[in-house]
């Protein structure tokens, strides 16, 4: 059994109980938050000077904590890791306090950090000595009110002493630090504005260890990691470095379209759009489009319908054997709709004798001129320029359930044809197709995996086929790339003009091309002869 992921709240509490010193980085909005779990970080700092910087406002309470926690809850969207808030002085007092700590609990955010400065605070860099230290005992009650309204007992509350900012001192830091502890907070996170690490050293020194310890080296940066480690400190947190390295790259990139009026210079050096993309998990959606959607379509048909059906006399004296009329709609029509229904849109009919006939609305027409000398395979190449990395090949003359397309869609495999391993109770009409794979149909509810052998017009009875190729065939990019080098090779042979799908079938094996079996039992029709066209009713509902 695979072992549940710790709860956001629970992962915050062991970074800050570990034994190991752990780092936290800022992130201000959710691509900047997936990067920092990209990047290997195991925490989210999310800082209050980085979110008012990404809205452009002062950090002095000017967005408001309703502005905050809508951005929190994009950045917990995008990321499974923690994220602990800047909550400034937790936007008021105790009752503001609680209500904060339910909200961000709903929103998925592990913890809070209040500072004991007061409502509304700037930033600890600005005028740092003339801000105003909350009062002890208001700014306990106001742990406690947040300890005791929340409902997960592992969320944590980290109490930021700004009394060495403030300039009042070691002495009233630690007996801060103390009576914050005391009054419940998970951490206390010791501020410095200093340029040396010294106070933060001297008050690790001095602090009873009665809860862990968070710093913010913003200023004493230079300090190498190493000494906090070996002064017992448990959380660094690197406060503002995404939105500094976002700034300086955008105001870089903006200046430069702007003087050269042209993308040429930045293009290189700026992430490119599909990484965006897959930033913003546009994989996943495409991934539910087709499970939610029924979209597992392929981007594009090829419908080869240039021959007229010699076995069909007069009935193809007017029109191609994919314009015969199947209770009321041609045949094209009706093989055209079942694309569509799976949201193949584009689809291209490779037409030849009697072209003008092919009126089907929606479709391209690419035309076989010399379709009455030339076999399928030429016919397929005069497609050629609609090739595409995801598409179905298939003979215009076929009737089929749905499903069976629906399953061909959704088959793995770089080129899948569909095969019928009924043979026995079917009338087999026409030239079949007869197929020998690696394995015959076990008929398993499972697809199995099977591999083309061969593909022939002739078999013997004591070399059964294992079923008949249908005329569908699925390709995708890979097997696109195999198709465009088949088709290279074998217009040099004698006869090409002459050759039949078949045949590129075969040549693709004979190039050690997998090409995988798909089985159906039944449930499909080539329409050859005047008895098909009477059993095409089985497979129109309308
Ligand atoms: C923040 O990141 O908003 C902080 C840390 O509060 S600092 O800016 O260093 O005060
Ligand atoms: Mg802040």
């Amino acid at each position: 059994m695979p072992v549940p992921p710790l709860s956001k709240s629970k992962q915050l509490r062991a970074l800050l109980e570990s034994p190991e010193l752990e780092f936290i980085l800022e992130a201000h909005n959710g691509i900047s938050a997936k990067l920092v779990q990209q990047a290997g970080f195991k925490g989210i700092w999310a800082s209050g000077l980085a979110l008012s910087a990404q809205f452009c406002v002062r950090d002095s309470n000017e967005a408001s904590w309703t502005q905050v926690v809508d951005m929190l809850e994009f950045m917990s969207d995008a990321t499974d890791i923690p994220i602990l808030l800047d909550g400034d002085t937790g936007y008021g007092n105790f009752n503001n306090m609680r209500r904060l700590v339910r909200k961000l609990e709903q929103r998925g955010i592990a913890g809070v950090c209040i500072e004991d400065k007061q409502f509304p605070k700037t930033n600890s860099f600005i005028d740092s000595g003339k801000q105003a230290l909350a009062d002890i005992d208001e700014f306990c009650g106001k742990i406690r009110a947040g300890k005791d309204s929340q409902q997960d007992p592992d969320f944590c509350i980290v109490a930021r002493v700004e009394a060495l900012i403030a300039g009042w001192g070691m002495d009233e830091a630690l007996k801060r630090a103390s009576a914050y502890c005391a009054a419940g907070a998970d951490a206390i996170l010791i501020h410095s504005r200093q340029s040396r690490a010294d106070e933060i050293l001297a008050f690790a020194e001095a602090w009873d260890g009665a809860c862990p310890l968070v710093i913010v080296p913003t200023k004493y940066y230079s300090t190498p990691v190493d000494v906090f480690r070996k002064a017992g400190v448990s959380l660094v947190i690197w406060a503002n470095q995404m939105i500094r390295a976002s700034v300086r790259a955008m105001a870089h990139v903006s200046r430069e379209i702007f003087c050269q009026e042209s993308l040429t210079g930045v293009e290189d050096r700026i992430t490119a759009v599909d990484s965006i993309f897959q930033l913003q998990g546009a994989d996943e959606l495409l991934r539910a489009q087709e499970r939610y959607l029924n979209r597992a379509g392929a981007s594009r048909a090829l419908v080869l319908a240039a021959s007229r059906g010699n076995n069909l006399y007069e009935l193809t004296a007017d029109r191609p054997k994919a314009m015969l009329n199947i209770r009321g709609k041609p045949l094209l029509q009706r093989l055209v709709d079942e694309f569509r229904k799976r949201a193949v849109n584009d689809i291209t009919v490779i037409a030849g004798y009697k072209s003008d006939t092919l009126d089907i609305g929606g479709v391209d027409i690419c035309l076989n001129t010399r379709f009455d000398t030339t076999g399928e395979l030429y016919s397929l190449a005069c497609a050629r320029d609609r090739f595409s990395d995801d598409m179905v090949i298939i003979y215009g003359d076929l009737l089929f359930r749905s499903y069976i397309l629906q399953d061909l869609l959704e088959r793995d495999g770089e080129l899948v044809i569909v095969v019928d391993s009924l043979m026995e109770e079917v009338e087999i009409t026409g030239t079949p197709d007869y197929v020998w794979c690696d394995r015959a149909d076990d008929r398993s509810l499972f697809m199995q995996e099977v591999r083309l052998q061969r593909v022939s017009e002739e078999h013997t009875p004591d070399d059964p086929p294992c079923g008949r190729w249908t005329g569908m065939m699925r390709v995708r990019s890979q097997g696109r790339r195999w198709l465009d080098q088949a088709l290279d090779e074998l217009s040099t042979r004698p006869g090409y003009e002459q050759l039949t799908l078949p045949d590129l079938l075969n040549h693709l094996t004979g190039n050690g091309r997998p090409v995988t079996v798909h089985y159906i039992n039944g449930h499909w029709l080539d329409v050859n002869s005047v008895n098909d066209i009477d059993r095409a009713g089985d497979f129109t509902s309308d």
